[in-house]
């Protein structure tokens, strides 16, 4: 199996840990964003439209999205059980999760365009260095294309703040009701994927120290040091809850 990824993000994380938590093994592939699109439209079939990653290709299957992927790894390897029954609790947490990545995307790539340093960190490090100060630019319009390609400009900033302070009361009220009896507390009865998709809504508060691999200057992009003040709870439970199940 091969995993077509991005270091940095949590969508791809997402699919990471769930591959790793069930030992499915497969290789990964960093994903150049731009560049490396004619070759993932060809394998996704998909010529109109966004293409995103994460992207599993197991054989002549090609999954294209975190969800089908981490549900792949559920059906084949061994572990805990990432879907339990019912789905719909999962789902709920899903779509929860995917509400707060795009709030959090939006204002963290909005704190990397007034981040010179962040912005060349866009750029591949064997470009980066002979291009100087050009890479902050080329960064730039990077950033801007990603900002535009997820529709991070419908809204007002304060918008997408609102939205993913709601995501994180949304968290603290399921942890705060949960039943579980796990250490860290899982969001369902049992760790599951609802641990793994929420804990990335964290990202972009306080991004994790294992897990994603980020540069100085975009780490400082992603976090926002007052919502982690705000939710240092929520932040302590995402690293008890890498420390307890991601270990790859
Ligand atoms: N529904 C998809 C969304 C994935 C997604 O948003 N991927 C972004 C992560 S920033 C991506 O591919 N960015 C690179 C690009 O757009 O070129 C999933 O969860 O797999």
């Amino acid at each position: 199996m091969q995993l077509i990824g991005l270091p940095y993000s949590p969508w791809s994380e997402r699919a990471r840990f769930a591959l790793d938590v069930r030992h499915v093994a497969y290789t990964f592939r960093s994903y150049q964003p731009l560049l490396g699109e004619p070759r993932l439209r060809l394998l996704t079939g998909k010529w109109r439209g966004n293409v995103t990653v994460p992207v599993l290709r197991d054989g002549k299957l090609v999954l294209s999205d975190s969800g089908a992927i981490a549900r792949h790894a559920d059906e084949r390897g061994e572990g805990p059980r990432l879907f339990p029954e019912p789905v719909a609790e999962v789902a709920h947490f899903e779509a929860l999760a995917e509400r707060g990545l795009a709030a959090g995307r939006a204002l963290s790539l909005a704190r990397m365009l007034d981040d010179d340093e962040a912005l060349a960190e866009m750029v591949p490090r064997a470009l980066r260095k002979g291009l100087g100060p050009l890479a902050a630019g080329i960064g730039r319009a990077g950033v801007r294309r990603t900002f535009r390609k997820y529709g991070c400009d419908a809204r007002p900033l304060g918008e997408h703040r609102a939205e993913q302070v709601s995501v994180l009361d949304a968290l603290r009220a399921a942890l705060a009701r949960s039943v579980s009896k796990d250490e860290p507390r899982t969001l369902l009865p049992a760790f599951s994927y609802a641990d793994i998709t929420m804990a990335q809504t964290l990202v972009f508060v306080a991004p994790p120290a294992t897990g994603l691999r980020l540069g100085r200057a975009s780490r400082r992009a992603f976090s926002d040091p007052e919502l982690r003040e705000r939710y240092t709870e929520l932040v302590a439970w995402r690293d008890a809850l890498y420390a307890r199940w991601r270990s790859a």
